[in-house]
């Protein structure tokens, strides 16, 4: 089946990175292994640019790795109908210009119009993906694509080769020491290599107190602007590049905060990631290590039933003692209970969480890959 030759992809960035970075990877694999060409609209480059150093927030358009990226304003120029893309992405229902959903409209052939949802492992989620939504005044028809982790939903991001590229980092000391030391990190001898995304509630200082009792050595690691003030309160200071501060059994460090690539090999190198959100959540996944995740906060304690509905998938089939310790240590780390009490018990069951890996990232593996699912999907809504 031929997919999209062509693609528009929109992104407004809410905030933090999520947006930005799922969009940013999704453009890029679909431009570099499927040779889409893909516009990439964001709203917001000066985001953009934290995550990939080499954007230029003035520049109204822009060619970074395969892609082009246009600076989405109320005050930019349309294309014409005619060289609309053959799809239109809508990230997380981010609302296209009125006046590009006309030109969709008087396209020769209407785009497949696709609405890219957030990511959730709630059971209604199958139910929903691939819905229709026809326009209300338009002869346009927009579709539902919800990535996730079941059978029956469009998948998870994964570039082809990454866990090639992973495993062969965790098979070559040197590889990883290299990357390390690039960062200024030289790990001492025995020490859990830990790293750290979070959101500012998250309870840091009671994880920071667990850490320096502990019986066993750790180094923190934690990208610039992550936590910074909860980091400052608790140490008295923050580190200076390079340095590393020292209680008890914690050693702690900042490094830089990186672009996406050198995120997944910084992942793949520690034994334990704290994640959060979307994005990096599925990295860690993909890192085939032991993660805790910090849901984004919702109104409502929205994000406690996401939650939940992710972690009965994903301690299906774990040791009782490690799935106890994980769902403990998660919630804890998301406002329900003490992440210090439940540390102990987290540290003793991280060789059966790592054990546990494997089987959940084959069975993620078996939902083909979303890049790939998405193109699918758009090549049969075209003949439909
Ligand atoms: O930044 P986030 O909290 O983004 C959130 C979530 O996506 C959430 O679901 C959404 O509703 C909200 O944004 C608006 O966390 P997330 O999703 O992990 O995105 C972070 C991105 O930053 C991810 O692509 C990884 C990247 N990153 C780097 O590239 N380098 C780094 O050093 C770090 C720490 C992250």
């Amino acid at each position: 089946m031929a997919g999209p030759r062509s693609l528009e992809l929109f992104c407004r960035v809410v905030d933090n990175f999520g947006d930005i970075g799922v969009c940013w990877r999704l453009a890029r694999q679909l431009a570099g292994e499927h040779r889409v060409a893909v516009r990439l609209w964001v709203d917001d480059l000066a985001s953009f640019r934290r995550i990939c150093a080499e954007v230029d927030p003035a520049a109204e358009e822009q060619w970074r790795q395969g892609v082009v990226v246009r600076r989405w304003h109320e005050a930019m120029a349309l294309p014409a109908p005619a060289d609309i893309g053959d799809a239109v992405v809508e990230a997380f229902g981010c609302m296209l210009p009125p006046a590009f959903e006309q030109a969709m409209a008087q396209r020769p052939a209407p785009p497949v119009w696709i609405n890219l949802e957030y990511l959730s492992a709630e059971d209604w989620v199958t139910g929903c993906h691939g819905l229709p939504s026809p326009h209300p005044r338009l002869p346009l028809t927009k579709y539902f694509f919800f990535p996730g982790f079941e059978a029956g939903t469009g998948g998870l991001l994964r570039e082809a080769g990454l866990e090639a590229r992973r495993d062969a980092l965790a098979a070559d000391a040197t590889q990883r020491t290299d990357f390390l030391a690039s960062l200024g990190v030289r790990p001492p001898p025995g020490a859990l290599l830990v790293s750290l995304f979070c959101y500012p509630q998250a309870p840091l200082p009671a994880l920071l107190d667990a850490l320096r009792d502990d019986a066993q050595p750790s180094l923190l690691l934690v990208p610039q602007g992550v936590a910074s003030a909860q980091l400052a309160a608790w140490a008295g200071r923050l580190p200076a590049p390079g340095e590393v501060l020292r209680a008890g059994s914690l050693s702690l460090q900042q490094v830089p905060f990186l672009d996406q690539p050198d995120y997944d090999r910084l992942l793949w190198c520690c034994d334990l990631n704290f994640v959060r959100g979307e994005d990096s959540m599925v990295r860690a996944q993909w890192a085939q290590r032991p993660l805790v995740w910090q849901i984004y906060p919702q109104q409502e304690d929205a994000h406690r039933v996401k939650l939940d509905a992710f972690l009965a998938l994903y301690c299906a089939g774990m040791a009782p003692e490690a799935a106890q310790a994980c769902r403990n240590a998660w919630h804890a780390w998301n406002g329900d209970g003490d992440i210090g009490a439940g540390w102990p018990a987290l540290r003793a069951s991280l060789p059966a969480l790592q054990a546990h890996m494997a089987g959940w990232c084959g069975r993620l593996r078996g939902l083909g890959d979303l890049a790939g699912n998405l193109l699918d999907f758009i090549a049969r809504r075209a003949l439909s």
